[in-house]
């Protein structure tokens, strides 16, 4: 079964010493050793993060850009470098393209906000997919609410890919914003950005890519994809809950309205006029969340030594041992088939619902998510309620997708 994939467990990735980096993962859940494989709602965080975060707080704890005190400067410094780190990491032109916000969520509502009310109106057109989050609709969906634009679907394919050619249809000189996912959560499905931005450059459009999935798992470069805005979250790729990253073109964020107004945002104010700030700060208001970002700058610097690549071609591995093992549970249904996938593994089983599963698996230590995953039209496009989803990071192993398997394998003798 297993013979055409190559070892994953091997000295070029050390996985355990990896395991290890995360405390939480020595941990047993109902007495069994916990099998983390909900990575896509949260990934676990390495020590590297926890020290960070403690560090902090316990040594330099001030607000930034405001005290000449030294803790406010140590404070403002790391902050800073934080943002640097993560231009690099998604190889952004400038550190002011960077803005900090609470995550995908957030990054996606400051664009339709911000970017779309200023911009859009009735009769222009947002084009979205139909595996997109719910993150990456309804913020689309209040906007044409609020500016009587247009919200169209790009279709997906049985596999789970987007069907390209509707999408070439769909753009049209109405089209104004594309929003697409890179990865899809409930999916696994790698969208190609690239081409998609292209197209919607042609068509006038601007796109904004919703990079949650994508970020953990593969390198990211902003300036290859071209795109005009990318958002993720800090707390999927190994850093804290509560923080996540906007990425925009300089000329775009420079031409846009602020999204909250408030502190640090400003650079003069009088009842008359109040004259904002530069980027990033414009938008920025209000004390942020500064551990949250130093903290992400540790997870950032975490990844990078062991290499995004690298990471990638191990989950590669993983997944496709997963789907042939899962291909041999019976009764097992993989929903999301795409030939570009990521490290989600996305199924239903004939005669057991997904909440069962997920209940069966807890008893066994088993962390997996069940339910619609905030996708809810990727179930009605499949005609099911729910789906079981195990979705990997790069300290899962092989040992552990044959717990799963043979967890599934208890569930469907339960219900035999
Ligand atoms: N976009 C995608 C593709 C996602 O998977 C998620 C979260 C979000 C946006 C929202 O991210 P947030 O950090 O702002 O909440 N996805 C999931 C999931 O699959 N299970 O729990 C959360």
């Amino acid at each position: 079964m297993t013979a055409a994939v190559q070892p994953v467990d091997a000295p070029e990735f050390p996985v355990h010493s990896y395991r290890a980096d995360f405390p939480v993962l020595a941990r047993k859940v109902r007495d069994k050793p916990l099998v983390y494989l909900d990575n896509a709602a949260t990934a676990q965080k390495p020590r590297r993060v926890l020290e960070t975060l403690d560090e902090y707080y316990r040594g330099y704890n001030s607000n930034i850009h405001r005290g000449v005190h030294t803790l406010s400067e140590l404070a403002t410094e790391a902050y800073e470098a934080a943002r640097k780190k993560i231009q690099t990491f998604i190889n952004a032109a400038s550190h002011q393209e960077i803005i900090f916000v609470r995550g995908t969520t957030e990054g996606i509502n400051l664009v339709a906000q911000s970017y779309g009310r200023s911009r859009l109106g009735a009769g222009d057109e947002i084009i979205v997919s139909e595996m997109e989050h719910h993150s990456n609709i309804v913020p689309w969906q209040l906007l044409c609410e609020q500016t009587g634009a247009l919200l169209k679907v790009i279709p997906i394919n049985d596999a789970g890919e987007l069907d390209m050619d509707e999408y070439k249809n769909l753009l049209g000189d109405n089209t104004r914003i594309v929003a697409v996912g890179h990865v899809s959560n409930a999916l696994g499905t790698i969208n190609p950005v690239a081409e998609i931005t292209a197209l919607a450059h042609a068509a006038g459009a601007v796109t904004v890519i919703d990079g949650a999935q994508a970020a953990p798992h593969t390198r990211l470069d902003v300036a290859a994809l071209d795109c005009d805005f990318y958002a993720f979250s800090g707390h999927k790729l190994f850093g804290p809950t509560g923080i996540g990253v906007l990425y925009g073109k300089q000329a775009l964020l420079d031409a846009m309205p602020p999204y909250h107004g408030g502190g640090d945002m400003i650079k003069m104010v009088t009842f008359e006029k109040t004259l904002y700030n530069d980027l990033p700060c414009k938008f920025e208001a209000g004390t942020p969340y500064i551990a949250g970002v130093i903290g992400l700058g540790a997870a950032v610097d975490y990844v990078n030594e062991i290499d995004m690549d690298r990471i990638r071609d191990y989950e590669h591995e993983l997944l496709q041992y997963a789907t042939l093992a899962a291909a041999d549970v019976q009764g097992l249904k993989p929903i999301g088939t795409a030939a570009q996938k990521a490290g989600i593994l996305s199924f239903v089983m004939d005669g057991i619902h997904p909440h069962d599963l997920g209940t069966i698996l807890d008893h066994e230590g088993i962390a997996i998510r069940t339910g619609h995953h905030c996708a809810m039209p990727v179930m009605e496009r499949y005609g099911i309620p729910a789906t079981a989803r195990a979705s990997f990071a790069f300290y899962n192993t092989r040992e552990e997708v044959d717990k799963l398997v043979a967890g599934l394998d208890k569930a469907n003798n339960i219900f035999k």
